[in-house]
C-alpha cells in the first residue's frame, strides 16, 4: 500500500469515525430533550390534575364552612377554568382593569366558588377570603358581584344573563377592534351551565352572537346533565349544538375533564374569525366526591345546591381523594402554588410585551391613541345640547330624536339600539348618521337587535361593562316588563346604560291596553328608591314635560355615568312650556334638581304637580282655574322625584310648599305622585287598565282634560 493510500483510508476511516460519533452524540442529545419533553409534559398533565382537584376541593371546602352555595358544579368546572386560564387567558396581574385584557362573562352565578377558587390560585382573593365565603363583608359573596380588580368582570345570578353581558362585550371590543386595530384582538370567554342554555335569554344572546359572528366570543358550556331539581332530560330533549349551529356558531362536544380536548377546543375557538364558538363540555357534577366508604358518588342531582356533608358523598373522604389536607382545605397545594407563581410571572411578562406592541402602535398613531384614551377614559366630549333646535309641539320621542341625530355626529363612541322599534321610539335619528353593525363590518354604531327586550337590555349592560362605549336601548315603555330583569343588573352593577322608553302613556291609543303602560312608571320608579352599594339612587327615571326638557334630560342621563338612566317620552305631540324669560332651555336646565316651577305666581291658592306630557294638561287646567276661577296657580314639572328628593329641604319647599294645597296628575298610577303630594294632597291618576281608542277620546273618557282635570282640582279645593 502506497503512502498516498495509506493516508487516504486512515482519513476516510477517521472521517467516519468522527460523523458516527457526532451522530450518535446528537441522537443522545435529542432523545435526552425527547425524555425532558416527555417529562415536562407527564409533569405538566400531573400538575393540571392537581390544579383542578385543588379548585374542586376548594369549592367543596368553601360551600361546606358556608353551610350553603353549590359545590357539585363547580367541581365539573375546575378542568376547564385551570386550562382556560394557564394557557389561554391573557390579562396583566399587575393591571386588573386593563382596558385589553381578556374578558370572563360567568353565567351561573351559583357557580361563583369555582371563579375564588380559580382566581385564589392567581393570587386575587387571599385564604381568609375563600374561608369567609357568603359571610357579611366578605368579598366572596355567595354570586359573584362584579369586581373587576379581582377579575369579577359581571354581577350574575340570574340564570341567562351572564353570558348575554359577555356578547354585549364581544360586541364592544369588535367596535373598539373597527376603530383602533386589530391589535386589541382580545378575547371573550362566557361559561354557562344548563340552567343559561334553558333560560329564553339564550335564544336571544345566541341569535345575535351568531348573526353578528362573534368570533371573539368563546363560551364553556358546563353540561353535566343536572340541574336543581331534576337532571335534565326530565325538562329537555333539545339537541343543543345543533341548535348553536343553527344560530351559525362553531360548536363542539368534548369530554370536559380531558385536558387535551379542551386544550384543542380552545387554540380551534382562538382561530377562528368568522364565528363564535361553544364548547359543550360533557362534565359530572360533583366530580370527585366520594362516600364514607370510598367509593364514587358522583352524578348525583344532590350534590348541584348543598354542602356535599349532607348528601350521600363524605365531606372528608372527598377532600382526600382530591389530594386535600382534610385538617387545613382552604391550602393551596405546594406544588399548585409553584406552577401559579411562575404562571403569574409569565402572563406579567406576556402582558408586558403586548404592551410594548401597543405603545409602538401608539407612537405611529398618535390621533387615534388620544381617541382612544379619550373613549375609555369615559368622559363626554363638549356637548352643546342647546344648539339642537326643536320645532314647536313636539313629542318628546320626537325631540330625543333630534338630540340622538346631533350625538351620533357629536359622540363616536355611542352605540345606540332598538329591538325593532327604531322608527317609531325614534332612534332612528341616530341611525340615519350611521349605519348598523354587521358581520364582518362593526364600523356602524347601531345595533338592531330584533325583537328581543331583555337580550338588548343585557347586552348593553355588557357593553358598559366593556368599557369605553356608551350604551343606548329603545323600545315602547310598556315592554320595560320584558326588561326588567336587566335593568335591575344594570342598577346593581352601576352601570351607565341609558333606556329609551316611548309610548310612555295611555295615548298609545288605538293599540289598546296591551300596549297602554299604566304602572310601569312606578315600577321603575321604585328604582330610583332603592339605593346602590355605593349609596345612591340605583337608578334615574326622567319624564320630561316638553322638547326643552328632554335636551336637559339627554344631558343628565350622559351626565349620570353611574347609574342608568331611563327616559319615558311621549308618542304623542306636546304643547311646549311657554317660557317666562328668553330661553326656555335655559330654564328646564332646572329640571336637573328634579322638579322645578313651571309657572309661578305669589301665594298660589294651588299647586299643580306632574311630569311629561300632563304639565301641558296642568297648563291647560290652570288658565280655566284663572279665568274662570279667579284662582292664583303654580305648576311644578317633576321629571325625577329621585334627583328631586336629594335637593335642600329648602328648594323641595320652595317648589312644592307643605302648606299650600297639592293636586298631582298623573296617567300612571297614582303613587307616581302621592310621595309627592303628600297625604292632604290629591292625586289624579289611572288605576285601570287602558282601552283601545284614539288618543283624543281616551284623554276625554278618563278625564285628562284641561277643563276635566280643573273641575277635579275645585273638587279637591273644597275639601282643604
Ligand atoms: C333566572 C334564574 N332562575 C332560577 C334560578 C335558580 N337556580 C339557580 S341554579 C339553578 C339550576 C341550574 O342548573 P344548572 O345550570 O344545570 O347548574 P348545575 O346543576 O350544573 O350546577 C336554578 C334553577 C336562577 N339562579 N336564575
Amino acid at each position: 500500500m502506497s503512502t498516498l493510500n495509506y493516508f487516504l483510508i486512515t482519513t476516510f476511516a477517521s472521517c467516519y469515525f468522527i460523523t458516527v460519533l457526532i451522530v450518535f452524540e446528537i441522537a443522545n442529545l435529542l432523545k435526552l430533550e425527547l425524555l425532558k419533553i416527555n417529562h415536562k409534559f407527564k409533569m405538566n398533565k400531573q400538575i393540571d390534575q392537581r390544579a383542578a382537584d385543588n379548585i374542586r376541593a376548594l369549592a367543596v371546602a368553601m360551600v361546606e364552612k358556608a353551610k350553603s352555595g353549590h359545590p357539585g358544579g363547580p367541581m365539573g368546572g375546575g378542568d376547564f377554568m385551570h386550562i382556560l386560564y394557564s394557557e389561554f387567558f391573557n390579562y396583566d396581574p399587575t393591571d386588573m382593569e386593563w382596558a385589553f385584557r381578556d374578558r370572563f362573562f360567568m353565567d351561573a352565578g351559583h357557580l361563583s366558588t369555582l371563579m375564588y377558587a380559580q382566581y385564589y390560585l392567581l393570587g386575587n382573593y387571599a385564604k381568609d377570603d375563600v374561608a369567609n365565603f357568603r359571610q357579611w363583608g366578605s368579598i366572596t359573596p355567595g354570586h359573584p358581584e362584579v369586581d373587576v380588580k379581582r377579575g369579577i368582570e359581571n354581577t350574575s345570578g340570574p340564570l341567562g344573563q351572564g353570558h348575554t353581558m359577555g356578547v354585549g362585550a364581544a360586541i364592544a371590543a369588535k367596535f373598539l377592534e373597527a376603530r383602533f386595530g386589530d391589535w386589541m384582538n382580545h378575547k371573550i370567554y362566557g361559561f354557562i351551565s344548563d340552567g343559561g342554555i334553558q333560560e329564553e335569554i339564550s335564544q336571544g344572546a345566541g341569535r345575535i352572537a351568531g348573526h353578528l359572528g362573534l368570533s371573539n366570543f368563546i363560551m364553556f358550556f358546563d353540561s353535566n346533565d343536572i340541574q336543581l331539581s331534576t337532571p335534565t332530560d326530565e325538562v329537555t330533549t333539545e339537541d343543543t349544538a345543533m341548535k348553536y349551529e343553527a344560530w351559525g356558531w362553531n360548536v363542539v362536544t368534548i369530554d370536559g375533564h380531558n385536558h387535551d380536548e379542551i386544550r384543542k377546543a380552545l387554540t380551534d375557538a382562538n382561530n377562528q374569525t368568522e364565528k363564535p364558538t361553544l364548547i359543550i363540555g360533557k362534565t359530572i357534577m360533583g366530580k370527585g366526591c366520594v362516600t364514607a366508604d370510598g367509593s364514587m358518588f358522583e352524578g348525583h342531582c344532590e350534590l348541584h345546591g348543598q354542602p356535599i356533608g349532607a348528601t350521600g358523598a363524605d365531606y372528608a373522604k372527598t377532600l382526600a381523594n382530591l389530594g386535600a389536607n382534610t385538617e387545613s382545605p382552604f391550602d393551596i397545594f405546594d406544588d399548585v402554588q409553584e406552577f401559579y407563581k411562575n404562571l403569574v410571572a409569565e402572563k406579567t411578562a406576556k402582558a408586558a410585551e403586548k404592551k410594548a406592541e401597543i405603545a409602538t402602535w401608539r407612537i405611529a398613531n398618535e390621533a387615534l391613541a388620544t381617541k382612544l384614551d379619550f373613549f375609555l377614559s369615559g368622559e363626554l366630549p363638549e356637548l352643546d345640547f342647546a344648539s339642537v333646535e326643536h320645532k314647536a309641539g313636539l313629542a318628546t320621542r320626537a325631540a330625543s330624536s333630534g338630540i340622538l341625530g346631533y350625538l351620533a355626529e357629536n359622540v363616536e363612541n355611542m352605540i345606540v339600539s332598538s329591538a325593532d322599534l327604531s322608527n317609531s321610539d325614534k332612534t332612528d335619528g341616530f341611525l340615519k348618521k350611521t349605519h348598523a353593525l354587521k358581520k364582518g363590518d362593526f364600523t356602524g354604531a347601531f345595533l338592531q337587535a330584533g325583537v328581543a327586550e331583555l337580550t338588548m337590555a343585557c347586552i348593553a349592560n355588557g357593553i358598559a361593562l366593556h368599557g369605553g362605549i356608551i350604551p343606548v336601548v329603545a323600545t315602547f315603555f310598556v315592554f320595560s316588563d320584558y326588561m326588567k330583569p336587566a335593568i335591575r343588573l344594570s342598577g346593581i352593577q352601576e352601570l351607565g346604560v341609558k333606556y329609551v322608553w316611548t309610548h310612555d302613556a295611555f295615548r298609545v291609543g288605538e293599540d289598546g291596553p296591551t300596549h297602554q303602560p299604566v304602572e310601569q312608571e312606578a315600577q321603575i320608579r321604585l328604582l330610583e328608591k332603592l339605593k346602590n352599594h355605593s349609596g345612591n339612587p340605583s337608578f334615574l327615571a326622567l319624564r320630561p314635560a316638553d322638547s326643552a326638557e328632554t335636551s336637559v334630560a339627554w344631558k343628565m342621563a350622559l351626565e349620570n355615568k353611574n347609574t342608568p338612566t331611563g327616559l319615558i317620552l311621549s308618542r304623542q305631540g306636546i304643547k311646549d312650556i311657554e317660557p317666562q324669560g328668553s330661553s326656555r332651555y335655559e330654564e328646564a336646565l332646572a329640571a336637573e334638581k328634579g322638579g322645578y316651577l313651571v309657572k309661578e305666581v305669589e301665594n298660589p291658592d294651588v299647586v299643580l304637580i306632574a311630569n311629561g306630557s300632563e304639565v301641558a294638561t296642568l297648563f291647560a287646567a290652570a288658565e280655566i282655574l284663572e279665568s274662570q276661577n279667579n284662582l292664583k296657580v303654580n305648576i311644578a314639572s317633576v321629571i325625577s322625584e329621585g334627583v328631586f328628593r336629594l335637593q335642600s329641604k329648602a328648594y323641595q319647599n320652595s317648589v312644592i310648599p307643605a302648606n299650600t294645597p297639592l293636586f298631582g296628575l298623573t296617567a300612571g298610577l297614582p303613587v307616581n305622585l302621592e310621595g309627592l303630594v303628600g297625604a292632604n294632597g290629591k292625586v289624579f291618576g289611572l288605576e285601570h287598565f287602558g282601552y283601545s281608542a284614539p288618543a283624543s277620546v281616551l284623554d276625554d273618557k278618563f278625564g285628562f282634560t284641561g277643563e276635566k282635570v280643573s273641575n277635579q282640582v275645585l273638587e279637591y279645593l273644597k275639601t282643604v
